[in-house]
């Protein structure tokens, strides 16, 4: 059975589990404590970057969330996750990589700002650039059909569809952007969207756990160098 090592606030390792969902696979979840197991030689020989998600299919093992999906697309094609006419398979992917290249990194710099009593810095306010620069975007490749390849739901969706809803938890209202909000609205009342959906207490969990980031970062890479050196 397809094994998935994941965490369920990673904003990586989302997509994949709702991916499998999407294609009605059997798998089985394998939760990774990011507070060290990462960092345990039974994790490390399937990801030596100590990183989630990772997907293992019997003995393939697929690391990097983008690979992963890519997997799964070209192993389990039904029902088919990504366009075939060139020009909606480059927005698919043009999505995909403006979310995880552009928005996430931004989305999580400024969740690591909030609430802080400083002065809003140079860094925050390009951070809020850079998502509202990603927002505008994906609301342009929006056209008035109910998803990003027109009617069919693909990658694009999987992985977009699991950030940008929480876009207000960056004081940042979807609503200035109406085809997105309206997007993300249908994508929420599906079933697979609600079956991956966060409490309310594991969200305001997460939040907090973003904020000590710096510190954390900084604990990992000095686990990583001690890690290297046995
Ligand atoms: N490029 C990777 C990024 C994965 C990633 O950064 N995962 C985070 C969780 S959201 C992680 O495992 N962090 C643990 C660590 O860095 O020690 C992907 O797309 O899969």
């Amino acid at each position: 059975m397809l094994k998935l090592y994941y965490a369920r606030p990673s904003l990586y390792a989302r997509p994949v589990w709702l991916a499998l969902l999407e294609k009605q696979l059997p798998f089985e979840l394998m939760p990774v404590n990011l507070g060290g197991e990462q960092f345990e030689p039974d994790f490390l020989a399937l990801n030596p970057f100590s990183r989630i998600p990772v997907l293992v299919d019997g003995d393939l093992r697929v690391i990097e969330s983008l690979a992963i999906l890519d997997y799964l697309e070209a192993r389990y094609p039904q029902p088919p996750l990504l366009p075939t006419e060139p020009a909606t398979l480059a927005k698919v992917r043009m999505v995909q990589l403006i979310v995880l290249n552009e928005l996430l990194p931004a989305a999580v710099k400024v969740l690591m700002q909030a609430d802080s009593t400083s002065e809003p810095s140079a860094d925050l306010e390009y951070a809020r650039l850079r998502v509202t620069k990603s927002l505008h975007f994906l609301e342009n490749l929006l056209s008035n059909a109910p998803y990003f390849a027109g009617e069919q739901l693909t990658l694009a969706e999987i992985v977009a569809g699991t950030l940008v809803c929480r876009v207000p938890d960056l004081s940042i209202a979807l609503e200035d952007y109406p085809k997105l909000h309206h997007w993300s609205m249908r994508l929420l009342s599906r079933p697979t969207w609600q079956q991956i959906a966060l409490s309310p207490e594991e969200w305001q969990q997460f939040k907090r756990r973003i904020r000590k980031l710096p510190l954390i970062w900084e604990r990992r890479r000095r686990q990583r160098l001690r890690t290297a050196r046995h």
